[in-house]
């Protein structure tokens, strides 16, 4: 359905319906495809009651996987966080575009929708469906742009079922692709040569998503991009750049007072990256009264006073990776900065700044054996850790583990819907791809046994729902996990 609301008059037309039928010749001289675009979109239009000259539609999906424990949406059409990077893209498209969001997690995708164009987001999990909704709309005539974090690190791939692909962030390359594609000129390729600038940023439009499906996690915004460090699995740097970006801190402000609730969660990478500026963002977030949860490294804890005003200013959790209690797999990873011997006392302070920890492990790394998952399970309990989310390693395709490991000839499954990160994908050193896979379901289920969760959480009673919160959402995960004996 066109979205009335976001379906304005505009003032510039789509060239191929714009002047006149000589326009059209032109069209049908270029390529037959866009003049089976021309017909269709007159067509639905018609139908539509509109003038098919009045708008142009772009259509944006996210995928699904099937596979991981991640990112689901429940029968009753729940799920946790909002993907930022679609709201994100209908943001930077100009306002005479028509847009609809559609997420195919909780809807069918209808192809004979109406749509000029349709732009597919995706995480490495979710390409297989991302390319069978790309294939699907191809077949009927509509343009497909895919763009993101996977399609950026193995473009050629993404070509063989999309039209074009914006490599990078789409902020210095969007514009220039609809403004193609309206002329009939879309190029194959669009790449963001330089990162985008973070003063005046586009603030993602919300009004496009259902509102309803988002319980707990509708409120996601981003205060910073990039990573100062460059851990081997991990995606980011390669996309993002080394180069910590910050949002000046009057914006991020003014956008969430847009908002009507409270409760935010922000998706960087690490919120902490940069102190001085973590400072300034949480002295100014502290009058707001908000509740709200970030990602941070470990080095958080060093600055007495940075998590003195994390807490003060509202954030009641903090997402942190120790990733491993080897120090040896630490430095293999190119993250040795994580030191474990202090991992102890940081998680003491931090609980004693009233802040809880969501810690996350990998699993699969060339040091660990069958003892690190009854070691990690110990140091959880031990630490009172609040939470704790577990990863087999998985080679993101343009990390440096994806080389590593293919150099080695150790990837052993392509298919892409198993890098949901629990799922063993490659050939593990110390212990059989087996032992990984039941080692990771052992504790999951372990971690969250009702239990464990009192032993770890009833530590008073500050910051208590949120533990419950976090605690339930995760035995839920690790209910649907096979229950593995004698790991
Ligand atoms: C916040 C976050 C989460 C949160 C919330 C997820 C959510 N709903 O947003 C939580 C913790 C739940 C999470 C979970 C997972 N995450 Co996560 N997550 C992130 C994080 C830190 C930020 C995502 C974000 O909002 N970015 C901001 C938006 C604006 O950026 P973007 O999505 O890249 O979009 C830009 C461009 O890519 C491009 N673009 C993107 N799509 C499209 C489409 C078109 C058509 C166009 C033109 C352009 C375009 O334009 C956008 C603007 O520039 C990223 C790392 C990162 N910095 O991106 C990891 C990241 C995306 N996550 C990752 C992974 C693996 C996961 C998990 C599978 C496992 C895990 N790590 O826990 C689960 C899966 C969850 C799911 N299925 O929903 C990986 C993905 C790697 C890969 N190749 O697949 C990343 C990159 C981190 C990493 N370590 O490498 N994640
Ligand atoms: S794992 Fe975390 S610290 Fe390492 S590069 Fe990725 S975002 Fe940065």
């Amino acid at each position: 359905m066109l979205n009335k609301k976001t379906a304005k008059p505009k003032t510039q037309r789509l060239a191929a319906t714009v002047t006149s039928e000589a326009s059209v010749a032109a069209i049908i001289s270029h390529n037959l495809k866009s003049v089976k675009r021309y017909f269709r979109s007159r067509r639905l239009a018609l139908k539509g009651n509109l003038c098919y000259c009045d708008y142009v539609k772009l259509l944006l999906i996210l995928p699904r996987n099937e596979r991981g424990f991640w990112g689901k949406v429940s029968k009753d059409g729940k799920t946790g966080f909002v993907r930022l990077n679609l709201p994100t893209i209908a943001a930077l498209t100009p306002k005479d575009w028509a847009v609809e969001i559609l997420d195919a997690r909780a809807h069918p995708v209808d192809y004979g929708a109406k749509a000029d164009i349709v732009g597919i987001t995706g995480f490495t999990a979710e390409m297989p469906s991302a390319y069978a909704i790309a294939d699907g709309f191809r077949k009927k005539g509509v343009t497909v742009v895919m763009g993101g974090v996977h399609v950026s690190a193995v473009p050629d791939e993404a070509l063989v079922h999309a039209d074009a692909v914006i490599i990078g962030e789409a902020e210095a390359v969007w514009h220039k692709a609809l403004e193609d594609f309206k002329n009939g000129k879309l190029k194959k390729t669009y790449k963001a040569e330089t990162l985008c600038e973070m003063k005046g940023m586009a603030i993602p439009r919300r009004d496009l998503l259902d509102r309803r499906m988002y319980v707990s996690g509708f409120n996601t915004i981003q205060a910073t991009r990039g990573c100062p460090f460059n851990c081997d699995y991990c995606a980011v740097t390669m996309f993002f750049g080394t180069e910590f970006r910050v949002r000046p801190v009057k914006e991020v402000i003014a956008e969430i007072r847009g908002f009507d609730t409270r409760n935010f969660f922000f998706v960087d990478d690490n919120i902490a990256g940069r102190p001085k500026y973590a400072k300034e963002l949480f002295h100014a977030l502290a009058p707001l009264k908000l509740n709200w949860g970030s990602q941070a490294s470990i080095t958080l804890a060093k600055d007495p006073e940075l998590l003195e005003l994390y807490a003060k200013s509202g954030g009641r959790y903090v997402f942190i990776g120790f990733e491993s209690l080897s120090q040896k797999n630490l430095e293999k990873m190119h993250k040795g900065w994580n030191s474990t011997k202090d991992y102890k006392e940081a998680i003491r302070k931090i609980h004693g700044a009233g802040i809880n920890i969501l810690g996350s492990f990998v699993f699969g790394l060339d040091d660990d054996d069958k003892t690190v998952f009854k070691n990690t399970f110990d140091f959880i309990m031990e630490t009172g850790m609040d939470a704790a989310q577990f990863h087999i390693l998985t080679p993101f395709p343009g990390t440096v583990t994806y080389n590593v490991l293919e150099k080695e000839g150790r990837i052993t499954d392509r298919d892409w819907a198993k890098y949901h990160t629990g799922e063993v994908v490659f050939q593990p050193k110390g212990m059989t791809a087996e032992e990984l896979q039941n080692g990771y379901y052992w504790i999951f289920r372990s971690t969250y046994t009702i239990k464990n969760i009192m032993k770890r959480c009833f530590r008073g009673a500050r910051g208590l729902t949120y533990r419950a919160v976090m605690n339930y959402a995760y035995r839920k995960k690790a209910l649907r996990m096979p229950d593995v004996k004698g790991v």
